[in-house]
């Protein structure tokens, strides 16, 4: 497919100032009545008026009522383009669609007996012709009709302003949004759906309404969603001053969606796994990630709705930036809630979070930067733009949006924020759009930090300190340098800060004194922006061990030449918690990678005395709060240590997890009872971060205990799954019992299976555990065997993405060790299964594609049988756009 080009951008020669709908909705013959207002844009080349369509039937088009000239029309490879005169136009366009043939779950279609429609990135040419792309806004007005008993609900975007019954058991609604919006950001539902409600002030005190939309039997599991949109509000009212706009605020929950969440104007739809909780059947982690989905797609009103993209390439526009606002929004109800257990818990929930947000970054951004698909947060080019809403877009693009907010700190971020609303609300703008507002707002060039958003790869930064007795100081110097990726063989140096502390001897942060900047504070930010440079503190007696880059302040690889004694004592010593955390991680990391190292040349494998004393003083430290315990003593995601590995190799990396689970399972079995026994949790079951935490603590000891063959582990585990009220506890236990070679964990998985075979989204937590099991026994039969078994459970559907992302995305993504099984056969799987997906729905099937696209790191043995698998399914004609993009840059 040809490549689309961001310096390609011409503006449109048509505005569309009106858009008037009128849906009469069927399951196989949806009619799509469009009345279009035209006007010329005296701004843009003189150009034909260009609608986009794509699997629809045009039935019947006017111009200001009449057929179009002969010769005026033409029919384009993507839609039509028709040749207007004068300086406006009415356009009427009849079209028809088959929702339930749509098996794409992009424009309008079916889920569970209702209509849902996905129009972002460009869904809605899927449902009627026009000019489909951001910079098109326009003001709707939208006439729903349905049949009454089977869709008793109808809802598009804005207010509702007349409703009523039809002959022949039918029933209309007509919606009214006021605010002129792109396509992408329409949205209707015509379904059996009821609602919760509640009425809320807004700061400026208007009443407004906001309902939660499920099916009937689930309004017990929506309040969670409820209270985390009214968070959302009040959050977004005191930090950035912007309050909803609209007289009725709705969310539906649909269980066939291809991603998370969606942001329509007034109208979120959302994938109910980010909607539904109740404590039986919800982790605490669902429940974090309903409250910071709901919350995500609430800040997009202002942040991508209000201000929208000028083009996909600023797609980063409105998600970093709102990425950025949920972690921020996430972090401080964390921490008000933790609160209540004193200031250094508050702390701690907050450094958990974002723990959590650059664990994400570290995994699945990293290596995409690393990989093929490498491209900056703002792209220059793609062949599929839904391949591009990816970890680059959004989590570092997230992280660039947090560098400016550390550069300029909280008040001058607010107020860019609010010089960007001033000149552009209403409008479609670009990244440089928004950076030039934080530049003016702050009186500060930025004009070096934009190269964030065009340079991709993952810049490395190198430290290395030398302390001089004589001049009492300690020179830091920092060098800078970013690889090259595909189409960027060479890179220049970025702005990047660097949050720096001095450790002394005795543990305590030391003062810091730099000649520009005499503060005396034990954190400072520098500013690396060269390729090499360097920083001299003074006043210190002894020589000082550097805590670099705290808070994680930047998207980089730190390369410190640390030995393992330093790495114990910043393990045990620094006073930031994200860098104590990174500490234990390293440490861990270099321990895993040398086991798995001497797996790979078959030596025996022993874990280092040091490393486990030093897994000791953290496991034993009650002085720490337990959620962060549980993240410290969590070893690295198996993805990431993949990445982390010269040459990817993923049985010996196995072989090393497993002796390193069994062996600090043992050794602490004692210390591993007692954090059990005395963090449980009694009363009733609340969402709480201090709940959570310990409840984290107790399932991670249960595993280490289980992985090691505890008896009384195991005990406890089966006793914690007999009788749990709580998801938490209750999957908790049976991922421990899972992640051993108890043989009972067959029987609890079916009991698992036997109370919760009705519920789908539990069955999803049933089949992504079995796809991502580890063999702790060689008599198992293999994980691939049980997932081409488990597509067969009544329970599992092709058709649903969560179902696909469950089942197949865990065994791909988060069982490395079985997918890549020295047979070969998973990736013949892997083949067949993207090949099917991309019948039905090419958005799954290509994320499904993407977990082979970093073959080449691997093994010359998995290399070339992976090869082979790539080469059949390019050689299949007619793959989606979609998939033979990702393909075509792995073989690349
Ligand atoms: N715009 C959506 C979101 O990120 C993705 N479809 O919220
Ligand atoms: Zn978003």
């Amino acid at each position: 497919a040809p490549s689309i080009l961001r310096s390609g951008y011409v503006p449109l020669a048509w505005r569309i100032d009106h858009l008037d709908l009128h849906f009469n909705l069927d399951p196989v013959a949806t009619i799509v009545k469009s009345r279009l207002r035209c006007v010329r844009n005296a701004l843009a080349p003189a150009a034909p008026l260009r609608l986009f369509g794509e699997d629809i039937e045009l039935l019947d088009l006017t111009v200001n009522g009449a057929q179009p000239a002969p010769g005026a029309m033409t029919q384009t490879a993507d839609g039509i383009e028709i040749a207007l005169a004068g300086e406006s136009a009415e356009i009427e366009i009849v079209t028809r669609v088959n929702p339930s043939a749509n098996t794409t779950l992009s424009g309008l279609y079916l889920s569970r007996g209702g209509f849902f429609t996905q129009c972002e990135a460009e869904g809605f040419r899927r449902i009627s012709f026009f000019p489909d792309r951001p910079d098109a806004m326009a003001r709707f007005t939208v006439t729903l009709e349905a049949d009454a008993a089977t869709c008793p609900v109808l809802l598009s975007n804005g207010n509702l302003i007349e409703q009523g019954p039809l002959d022949g058991g039918r029933h209309y609604a007509r919606w009214e949004d006021p605010f002129p919006k792109p396509s992408y950001l329409f949205a209707l539902v015509a379904a059996n759906l009821v609602s919760i409600e509640r009425r809320v002030n807004t700061a400026s005190g208007r009443e407004v309404l906001l309902q939660v939309w499920v099916e009937d039997g689930n309004l017990d599991r929506s309040a969670h969603a409820m209270d985390s949109l009214i968070h959302s509000m009040r959050w977004d009212e005191e930090t950035f001053g912007l309050e909803l706009d609209l007289d009725r605020f709705m969310i539906v929950a649909v269980s066939d969606f291809n991603m998370g969440a969606m942001e329509n104007k007034g109208l979120n739809i959302f994938n109910s796994k980010y909607v539904l909780a109740k404590p039986d059947t919800a982790t605490d982690v669902d429940y974090e990630n309903i409250e910071s989905v709901v919350a995500h797609e609430y800040f997009h009103n202002w942040t991508g709705n209000r201000v929208t993209c000028r083009d996909w390439f600023q797609l980063t526009l409105k998600e970093g930036l709102t990425v950025f606002r949920d972690q921020q929004f996430s972090a401080d109800m964390l921490g008000r809630m933790a609160e209540a257990g004193g200031e250094a818990a508050a702390a701690s929930a907050r450094a958990v979070k974002r723990i959590d947000d650059v664990r994400v970054l570290r995994t699945a951004q990293f290596a995409e930067d690393a990989g093929p698909m490498a491209h900056p947060i703002r792209p220059d080019s793609y062949q599929e733009i839904n391949n591009f809403y990816t970890a680059t877009v959004y989590e570092k693009g997230a992280e660039v949006i947090r560098m400016l907010h550390t550069l300029l700190g909280a008040e001058g971020f607010r107020n860019g924020m609010d010089l960007y609303f001033s000149y552009h609300d209403g409008q479609a703008v670009t990244c440089d759009d928004f950076v030039d507002c934080m530049a003016e707002a702050n009186g500060r060039d930025l004009d070096q930090f934009m190269r964030w958003y065009g340079q991709a790869g993952t810049p490395r930064v190198t430290a290395q300190g030398r302390y001089d007795a004589e001049s009492r100081s300690y020179t830091l110097t920092l060098t800078q340098h970013t690889p090259p990726t595909p189409d960027q063989p060479d890179k220049l140096p970025l702005v990047i800060p660097v949050a720096v502390g001095l450790i002394g001897p005795d543990g305590a942060d030391l003062p810091l004194r730099l000649q520009t900047d005499n503060h005396g504070a034990t954190t400072k930010l520098i500013e690396l922006t060269e390729a090499e440079q360097s920083f001299q503190f003074t006043d210190l007696d002894f020589e000082p061990v550097p805590s670099l880059l705290r808070g994680f302040s930047a998207p980089v690889i730190l390369d410190l030449d640390e030995d393992d004694a330093r790495l114990a004592f910043r393990m045990a010593h620094d006073s930031d918690a994200f860098n104590r955390w990174d500490a234990a991680q390293r440490y861990a990391e270099r321990v895993v990678l040398a086991l798995a190292a001497d797996a790979a040349a078959a030596r025996p494998l022993a874990v280092p005395a040091a490393f486990v004393r030093a897994f000791r003083a953290l496991l034993t430290n009650d002085a720490l709060d337990p959620a962060f315990r549980a993240q410290a003593a969590a070893l690295p995601a198996e993805a990431y240590l993949l990445e982390r590995m010269a040459v990817a190799d993923p049985a010996p990396l196995r072989a090393a997890l497993m002796a390193l689970m069994r062996e600090l399972g043992g050794v602490f079995a004692e210390e591993w009872l007692t954090l059990y026994r005395k963090h449980e949790v009694t009363g009733p079951y609340r969402y709480h971060p201090a709940d959570a935490g310990r409840r984290a603590l107790r399932n991670l000891a249960l595993k280490y205990l289980a992985a090691a063959g505890v008896g009384e582990g195991l005990e406890r585990a089966h006793a914690q799954f007999e009788r749990f009220d709580n998801m938490t506890e209750g999957f908790g236990a049976l991922a421990a019992l899972v992640h051993s070679a108890n043989p009972a964990r067959e029987a609890a998985l079916d009991a698992f299976h036997r109370r919760y075979r009705d519920d789908a989204l539990v069955l999803d937590k049933w089949f992504a555990l079995q796809a991502g099991a580890w063999r702790w026994d060689a008599e198992t039969a293999s994980v691939l065997e049980r997932v081409r078994r488990l597509m067969d459970d009544p329970g599992f559907s092709i058709e649903n993405p969560n179902k696909v992302y469950a089942l197949l995305g865990s065994f791909f993504r988060a069982n490395p060790a079985e997918f890549h099984a020295p047979d070969g056969d998973g990736y013949v799987f892997w083949a067949d299964q993207v090949l099917a997906l991309d019948q039905r729905n090419p958005q799954v099937a290509s994320r499904v594609a993407r977990a082979l696209e970093s073959w080449r790191r691997f093994t010359p043995e998995i290399r070339d049988r992976v090869g082979v698998q790539l080469e059949r399914v390019r050689s299949v004609t007619g793959l989606s756009p979609d998939v033979a993009e990702i393909i075509d840059k792995a073989l690349q």
